[in-house]
């Protein structure tokens, strides 16, 4: 599949806080990858389902039974299952029939489902086993990974964050499936008036994925607001599932100190040397592991 790759779109220089399209900011453009249209409609599906499936397994068995029962009520209805549908969304259920959680433990999150995992149940599909090998070859090394689910709900939002320096390495892809959000890029350093010196948005549509790393990853915050427009007018939004795939730390960072002695990491051993102590970001955020 053709796959265009642009930086970014829409940036935003604080000093007129208007968006424009020529003024770039000091630094994130080597790092900060997206690729609009990754996967086609069929790997979307093959994505969107096992990772449904996946989130699904994982609730109350109460849940689990009303998403039955409704399918069920569907089937009566005669409702046929939409076989290759062109709406990635229509994979999702109305909204209440998922026990999103309201608040994440650190206050990030609002309104979403969330996982880590190890493996795939369909791991033989060939659509998605395709799928994910042609996604490995835009990690930006051979590291080992770690990966989360989280799914949005309609009304869900993540607040601006910088993802916990002390539980995940230098890069983080995030694919995007179902209804398109606006990532918000802002940078940790603010200008004079407090406010964020260098933003920028990002469109997030169904099959798209984007990479975050070195500078963007520990420099900028970033966040997927429930009012999207740059005008502030809430635009509504459905369900969306994001795959998030973050390198692991490596066990060099285990330090020794000056006697030999081995020592647990603190948080400035796990900051990568071009990162400097005032540059480390306000706004730490952390999975929970649910798995
Ligand atoms: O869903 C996304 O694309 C971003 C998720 C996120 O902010 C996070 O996992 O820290």
């Amino acid at each position: 599949m053709q796959c265009s790759y642009l930086h970014v779109i829409r940036l935003c220089s604080t000093a007129s806080r208007r968006y424009s399209t020529t003024t770039r900011p000091a630094q994130p453009a080597d790092d900060f990858l997206w690729f609009p249209r990754f996967f086609d409609l069929v790997e979307q599906h093959a994505l969107l389902s096992a990772a449904l499936r996946k989130l699904d397994a994982a609730e109350p068995r109460v849940s689990r039974r009303r998403r039955r029962d409704f399918l069920a009520s569907r089937r009566q209805d005669h409702q046929p299952k939409v076989i290759g549908d062109p709406v990635v969304e229509n994979a999702f259920l109305p909204d209440d029939l998922y026990h999103f959680e309201e608040g994440h433990y650190d206050g990030v999150i609002r309104r979403f489902r969330e996982m880590r995992i190890s493996t795939w149940d369909d791991e033989k599909d060939p659509v998605l086993k395709s799928a994910l090998s042609r996604l490995e070859t835009l990690y930006p090394d051979a590291s080992r990974t770690q990966t989360h689910l989280l799914h949005l709900a309609s009304d869900g939002e993540i607040h601006p964050h910088v993802d916990n320096v002390g539980a995940s390495g230098s890069w983080i892809l995030g694919v995007s499936l179902g209804s398109e959000r606006t990532l918000r890029m802002e940078s940790v350093e603010d200008d004079v008036d407090g406010i964020p010196k260098h933003t920028f948005d990002v469109s997030l549509s169904s099959g798209s994925v984007y990479i975050q790393k070195n500078s963007v990853r520990y420099n900028y915050k970033h966040s997927i607001p429930y009012v999207s427009s740059t005008l502030g007018e809430r635009v509504s939004h459905d369900q969306r599932v994001s795959i998030m795939i973050r390198v692991r730390i490596r066990l060099q960072f285990y330090v020794f100190n000056g006697i030999g002695d081995l020592r647990f990491p603190t948080l400035k051993d796990c900051l990568p040397p071009t990162v400097s102590q005032n540059e480390v970001p306000q706004v730490i955020h952390g999975y929970k592991n649910t798995q």
